[in-house]
């Protein structure tokens, strides 16, 4: 009876992304230009495209086209990123995925959470990039230390939203009342605080460890750094960012603009320097700045297989080692020349893409396909050559570690950076987060069989309804 009042986790998840938007929006007011660029530019593709239109009329719910896909967050310490899975849990979003960033210069480990399953992801698909930070990665014991010590007294939860994720956990849902206080209580958790945990000094000291440790610690929480709505057009809002007053990142990260989009290409805006006060004894403060929030856009095109993604992450690489892109923008035009080459080696059909078997496929029965019975068990080639069966992208909803790594570098400034030796550790990750992360490529192999089965089954069933 009660179960019957529970607001749906996809719901609950809406209605925080939607509070998320709003908040951001007024937190940083460059953000609301870069959601006014993407609409105008979203709005002028589909007049310009009427298939793309059509296509996204039938798949996609078109008026939440230029929505927030994802968001990040960057958390302290092992107890935050466990409570963390709790929170999303509520709204639906699991841990997928494991990304090393330390071989970027980027001393933490992430995953994602976001909805599992095609109807969440159509409900609302957003998700949250969400790093741990990594203090064994840094050589000073006595800063390391320092920095423990802060993040272990902060409390990055309000008690209202610990107390709500508890009770959803035990009565496997919330009514709308507390669904509502749990959204603006967990809102709380990834608010700005101007207002920084820590002396200028500290800050300081931190800041020259690596920008990043400065601003996980010296904050009262993992404000949100960015807000990522979806764009159908990523080369032109790239371009357009200037004429709009926001400055662009260099480069656009992932693959090159190409006829069958593969994967993800994201860019963002570069992060603001922003006002902040630094604790200068009992109750005073001193003036200072801090760098870290931006805004970004992203575009998704197909899930690779292991396969397809071992000739993304190839081509990638050797196209870096012609032209590495530089944060100044200089190399920009030769960077993106280089990625195109490289990338002509990337079959740009469907078809060759399937036959290739680089990436996944949902299949399903054509009209002709649902008219037709059959016997026995056929072949999945056949049955696409006779015109029974058509196969359609599966949308890659994952994260790029490489592009991830160029984002985060991006906007932590175009300064030195810094070399840590590669040192992936899921195994402390998954334990700090208190379960294992999904791994994504079995998710996208385990929708693709499924379709296929359903279309198998279908076509006897066809037969046996005979
Ligand atoms: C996260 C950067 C990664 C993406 O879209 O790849 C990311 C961060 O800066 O905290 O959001
Ligand atoms: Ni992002």
């Amino acid at each position: 009876m009660k179960e019957n009042s529970f607001v749906s986790a996809d719901e609950v998840r809406s209605a925080f992304s939607a509070a998320m938007s709003l908040m951001y929006r007024e937190e940083v007011p460059a953000y609301g230009t870069l959601m006014e660029l993407v609409a105008k530019v979203n709005a002028d593709t589909l007049v310009a495209d009427a298939t793309l239109k059509d296509r996204l009329q039938a798949t996609d719910s078109l008026d939440r086209i230029s929505e927030e896909r994802h968001g990040a967050i960057r958390l302290g310490t092992p107890a935050e990123l466990s409570m963390m899975r709790r929170v999303f849990a509520v709204m639906g979003m699991y841990p997928v995925g494991y990304y090393d960033l330390s071989t970027a210069g980027v001393p933490v480990h992430s995953t994602a959470f976001r909805p599992v399953g095609d109807a969440a992801l159509k409900r609302n698909p957003f998700r949250v990039f969400t790093s741990l930070l990594r203090l064994d990665l840094i050589a000073d014991e006595t800063l390391r230390a320092e920095a423990e010590a802060i993040l272990r007294e902060r409390r990055i939860f309000t008690s209202g939203a610990i107390e709500l994720t508890e009770k959803a956990e035990r009565d496997g849902g919330l009514d709308k009342a507390d669904a509502e206080r749990f959204v603006a209580e967990v809102l709380e958790t990834f608010r700005w605080h101007d207002k920084a945990n820590v002396g200028a000094d500290m800050y300081k000291r931190l800041h020259d460890a690596h920008r990043l440790i400065a601003d996980v610690v010296s904050f009262k929480g993992p404000h949100i750094n960015h807000l990522t709505p979806r764009t159908l057009d990523i080369d032109k809002v790239q371009a357009l960012m200037p004429e709009y007053g926001i400055a662009p990142k260099a480069v656009v990260e992932g693959p090159p603009t190409r006829k069958c989009a593969i994967l993800l290409r994201q860019t963002s805006f570069k992060a603001l320097e922003e006002p902040v006060s630094f604790r200068d004894g009992e109750g005073a403060w001193k003036t200072g700045s801090h760098t870290a929030r931006f805004g970004e856009i992203e575009q998704r095109g197909i899930a690779l297989t292991p396969k397809g993604r071992g000739l993304y992450d190839r081509l990638l690489e050797e196209s870096r080692k012609i032209v590495r892109p530089a944060a100044d923008g200089s190399n920009a035009k030769q960077y993106e020349a280089a990625l195109a080459r490289a990338f002509e080696a990337f079959p740009d059909s469907w078809a060759e893409i399937r036959e290739a078997e680089l990436g996944y496929f949902s299949y399903s029965l054509t009209a002709k396909g649902r008219q037709t019975k059959l016997t026995g068990r056929r072949d999945l080639d056949m049955l696409i050559a006779d015109g029974l069966v058509a196969f359609d992208p599966i949308v890659y909803e994952d994260f790029l570690p490489v592009s991830a790594a160029g984002i985060f570098q991006s906007n932590l400034g175009d300064g030195g950076q810094q070399e840590f030796v590669a040192s992936p550790n899921q195994r402390r990750f998954e334990a700090d987060l208190g379960v294992a992360v999904l791994n994504e490529f079995d998710h996208y192999a385990g929708i693709e069989q499924a379709s296929i089965e359903s279309c198998l089954q279908a076509l006897s069933a066809a037969m046996a309804a005979e």
